[in-house]
């Protein structure tokens, strides 16, 4: 009698920072982590390692095929040309979906990111179903992937959490983030009540921990049973952090630094 949710749950950008953070906790959730990453992921017991292209349509199918449920980490996490975003995150969040449907995988946790919403002002407050703003070929991949989700529920009954992280490393790393910051055992628990909830349909939550002055309000999150445990007033080196500069596009709009990347294309200048 497995004591395990899941006899098989995959994790896809299982080598990246957050894959290797999650990697453990979700071991604890099922019988077989499948962990699939274009990079190499160390083999550990209870672990399936497949390493597969999200852009590759057939080997998703393959890689999805047996896993009751999914936390789809992988892809672009950063702003770049459109071409790379299309290749890893919307073909790749479409492949995924397909191989679910296929497949009968019936929940999947999506990591959406504060940068759908990211052009909105940071003295804007926000719910979930605000106005998207994203700000980048990246933060539209991601919007992509909260839209491909609901359909796929309403057509097809998959469920999905999505999760619009906002910053989750260690600590906070510049004055943004004490407003954006996702501690990791706040990730740790937020993903397990995502993954483990009953019926929870199509839901977009915030990822972050209960910092001061956080700008998106998390409702949606609580229904999970998600509470923050940690929060950005707990660390001693806020006044050292860096900032942007006042009035800069970086430190008005949400998005921070990845409002102003870009744009990227090479060709020849267009003659005026
Ligand atoms: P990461 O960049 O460290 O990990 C992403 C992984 O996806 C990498 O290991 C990479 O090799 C893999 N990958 C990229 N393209 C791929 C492809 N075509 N096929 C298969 N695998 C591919 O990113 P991180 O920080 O671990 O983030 C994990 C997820 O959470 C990403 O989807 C990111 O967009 C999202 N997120 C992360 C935030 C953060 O603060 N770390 C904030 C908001 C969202
Ligand atoms: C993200 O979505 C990125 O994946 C992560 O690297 C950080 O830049 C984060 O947003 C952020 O906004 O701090």
């Amino acid at each position: 009698m497995s004591s395990s949710p899941f006899q098989r749950l995959l994790l896809t950008g299982a080598a990246g920072a957050l894959g290797r953070v999650l990697r453990p906790a979700l071991r604890r959730h099922t019988q077989t982590l499948r962990v699939s990453d274009l990079l190499p992921v160390e083999a550990q017991a209870g672990y399936e390692v497949v390493r597969c292209d999200l852009a590759d349509k057939a080997g998703i199918d393959a890689l999805v095929r047996g896993c009751e449920a999914v936390v789809h980490l992988g892809g672009i996490s950063v702003e770049r040309p459109f071409e790379e975003i299309l290749e890893a995150n919307i073909r790749g969040v479409f492949h995924l979906y397909e191989g679910a449907r296929r497949h009968g995988t019936r929940r999947i946790v999506f990591a959406s990111s504060n940068h759908v919403v990211g052009f909105h002002p940071q003295d804007q407050a926000l719910g979930t179903d605000c106005e998207r703003r994203p700000d980048g070929y990246y933060g539209v991949s991601k919007a992509f992937g909260e839209d491909l989700s609901r359909f796929y529920f309403d057509r097809y009954g998959i469920e999905t959490v999505c999760l619009r992280i906002g910053s989750a490393y260690a600590a906070p790393k510049d004055r943004r983030m004490l407003c954006t910051w996702l501690s990791f055992a706040d990730l740790e628990q937020l993903v397990a009540r995502a993954l483990l909830a009953p019926q929870v349909g199509h839901l977009i939550v915030y990822g972050v921990s209960a910092n001061p002055g956080v700008w998106w309000s998390n409702e949606k999150a609580e229904r999970l049973g998600f509470v923050p445990r940690d929060s950005s007033a707990a660390f001693e080196g806020a006044d050292a952090l860096p900032a942007a500069p006042a009035g800069s596009p970086e430190a008005r709009f949400q998005g921070g630094a990845f409002v102003t990347r870009g744009p990227f294309e090479t060709l020849p200048e267009v003659n005026a």
